[in-house]
C-alpha cells in the first residue's frame, strides 16, 4: 500500500508579518513529506510581498500555487484606511469564492491552515470541505489570549453600567489583565474596522481544528499552559506551539561586510518592520541617541507604511548631517535586509525593535537582547512578553509611535543599558538553546502529523 501523504493547503493573508510565518510553516511541511497548497492573492498591497511570494514559489516548485481572485472591496463601506486592513477585509469578503477552488484539488486536501485574520470568514466558507481547519496564530500566546477572551469581554459590556469597558483594562482571570494602554489602538473603537474583525476571529477559533503558533515552550510556558487548561477560554482547542518557525534559505541576503568588520556584540541593529513609518522628527531624535549611545549601529529605516510610496532617499529621511556624522559610527539603509542573517551575525548584540512578534521570535532564535519600542497593534503585550522573559528592556512611558517625542538622550541612554546589561545575555542565550531544541520537536510533530 502507499504511504499516506497528508495534502495541506495553507491560505494566508496580507503583509509581511503574516507571510513570514506562511512561508515558513509551508516549508516545514513540504520538507517533512506533506504535499503543500499555498493559497495567495497575487495583488498584494507591498513589494516586499509579491516579491517574497515570487522567491518563495520559485525555491519550491513542489509547493502548489493557488491563485485566489478577490472581489473589489468598496472603501466606504469600512472605517479604515488602513491598506493592510483594507486588504483582509477584501480577502475576508471573497471567502465564499475558496471552497470551488479548493474542491478540485488533486490529489484532494486532506487538512486547512488558515491565516488568523481570517478565520471568521473562511472556517464558515470552507465547512462544505468536510477538513479540518487549523488556525495560524502569527503573534504571541498571550495575544492570542486577548484575541480568544475579548469577544467575551465585550460581549458582558453593558454600556448603562460603565460608561468606559476598558477603564480597568481586560480582566481575563486572576492572573492576567491587560491593561487598556497595552491595547491595540483600534480595538478601543467598536466600529473600526480591525475591532470588527478582531471580535469576528476571536470568536471564531473556537470552532478550528486546533492553533498552530509561532511562539515555543520555552519563551511563553505560562501562556500556552493558561490557553491549554481552559483558563482563558473554555472549550478552546489545542494550542500547537510550532515555533519558532525556521527562516527559509530563500531570505538569506548578500551578507553586510561592514558588519563583517565590526568586533563580537559590539553592533546595535534598529529596524521597526515592514509596516511602521516614523515621523521625521522621531528619526531626527532615534539618530542622534544612536549617535549619543556611543555604540555603532545598524539602522533600517523606513518613511512610509507601504514601501511602495517610499520615494526618499537615505539621506534625505535621516539628513546630510546625520550622514556625516555618522560616517565611522553607523551603516543607515532602507532597503529590505535579510533580518534573520544580521540577528544571527556574532557582531550583533542588542535589537532596537517595534516588537512585531516574527522580530521578537526570530531574535529569541538569535539569542539577541531586545530594547522594545512598540508603535502599534499587538507590540505592547509582544514587548511585555520580552520584558517578563527577561531578554530586554522596554520603556512603558514612551507610549506608542507617533505619541509624544522620545528624546535622543533617554534613547542613548536606554541603549547603553541595553548593551551593557549581562543579564539579559544570560538569559537571551538560554531562550536561545530552547529555541532551538524547540524546532526538533516541532519536526518530531509534523512528522506524526500534526
Ligand atoms: Br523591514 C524587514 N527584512 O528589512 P514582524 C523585515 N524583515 O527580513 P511587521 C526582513 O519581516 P506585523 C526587513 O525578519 C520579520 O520576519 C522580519 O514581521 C522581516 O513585523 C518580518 O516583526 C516582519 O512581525 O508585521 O512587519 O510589523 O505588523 O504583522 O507584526
Amino acid at each position: 500500500t502507499k504511504p499516506f501523504i497528508p495534502h495541506i493547503a495553507i491560505l494566508t493573508s496580507s503583509g509581511m508579518g503574516h507571510l513570514t510565518p506562511s512561508f515558513r510553516l509551508a516549508a516545514l511541511l513540504a520538507n517533512n513529506n506533506c504535499l503543500v497548497t499555498f493559497v495567495t492573492t497575487h495583488l498584494t498591497v507591498s513589494l516586499a510581498e509579491s516579491n517574497s511570494i515570487s522567491s518563495f514559489l520559485s525555491t519550491f516548485p513542489q509547493i502548489i500555487s493557488r491563485n485566489f481572485t478577490v472581489l473589489p472591496l468598496d472603501p466606504t463601506s469600512v472605517n479604515s484606511t488602513d491598506p493592510f486592513f483594507l486588504q483582509w477585509e477584501t480577502i475576508r469578503r471573497s471567502a465564499h469564492l475558496l471552497s470551488p477552488l479548493l474542491a478540485s484539488s488533486s490529489p484532494p486536501l486532506t487538512t486547512l491552515v488558515t491565516d488568523m485574520m481570517l478565520a471568521s470568514s473562511f472556517v464558515p466558507a470552507t465547512a462544505d470541505l468536510c477538513l479540518p481547519n487549523y488556525i495560524l496564530f502569527t503573534s504571541s500566546a498571550k495575544m492570542c489570549s486577548l484575541f480568544a477572551y475579548f469577544p467575551t469581554a465585550i460581549a458582558a459590556y453593558d454600556s448603562n453600567e460603565k460608561p468606559d469597558i476598558f477603564s480597568n483594562g481586560i480582566h481575563i482571570n486572576d492572573s492576567l489583565t491587560i491593561p487598556k494602554s497595552w491595547l491595540p489602538p483600534p480595538l478601543l473603537d467598536p466600529t473600526h474596522l480591525f475591532a470588527t474583525q478582531f471580535v469576528a476571529n476571536g470568536k471564531q477559533i473556537i470552532e478550528s481544528a486546533g492553533i498552530l503558533i509561532n511562539t515555543f515552550e520555552g519563551l511563553e510556558t505560562e501562556s500556552l499552559q493558561s490557553l491549554n487548561r481552559g483558563n482563558i477560554v473554555k472549550g478552546l482547542p489545542q494550542m500547537i506551539p510550532v515555533g519558532p518557525l525556521a527562516p527559509c534559505d530563500f531570505e538569506r541576503g548578500q551578507g553586510l561586510p561592514w558588519l563583517d568588520n565590526q568586533p563580537d556584540n559590539s553592533v546595535v541593529y534598529v529596524s521597526f518592520g515592514s509596516r511602521t513609518s516614523m515621523s521625521r522628527e522621531q528619526i531626527k531624535e532615534l539618530g542622534n541617541g544612536l549617535l549619543t549611545s556611543g555604540y555603532k549601529f545598524l539602522w533600517v529605516v523606513k518613511d512610509k507604511k507601504v514601501d511602495k510610496d517610499d520615494e526618499d532617499g537615505v539621506e534625505e529621511i535621516v539628513g546630510h548631517e546625520f550622514i556625516e556624522k555618522a560616517k565611522d559610527k553607523g551603516l543607515v539603509v532602507k532597503t529590505w535586509v535579510d533580518q534573520v542573517g544580521i540577528l544571527s551575525h556574532q557582531a550583533v548584540g542588542g535589537f532596537v525593535t517595534h516588537c512585531g512578534w516574527n522580530s521578537v521570535v526570530e531574535a529569541a532564535l538569535c539569542g539577541v537582547p531586545m530594547l522594545a519600542w512598540p508603535q502599534g497593534g499587538d507590540q505592547k503585550i509582544n514587548a511585555n512578553v520580552v520584558e517578563s522573559r527577561g531578554l530586554g528592556l522596554w520603556v512603558e512611558s514612551w507610549g506608542w509611535g507617533g505619541g509624544e517625542l522620545v528624546k535622543a538622550e533617554e534613547i542613548g541612554t536606554k541603549i547603553r543599558e541595553l548593551m551593557i546589561n549581562e543579564r539579559f545575555k544570560i538569559e537571551a542565550a538560554h531562550v536561545k538553546e530552547k529555541a532551538n531544541n524547540a524546532n526538533k520537536n516541532v519536526r518530531a510533530l509534523i512528522n506524526q502529523g500534526l
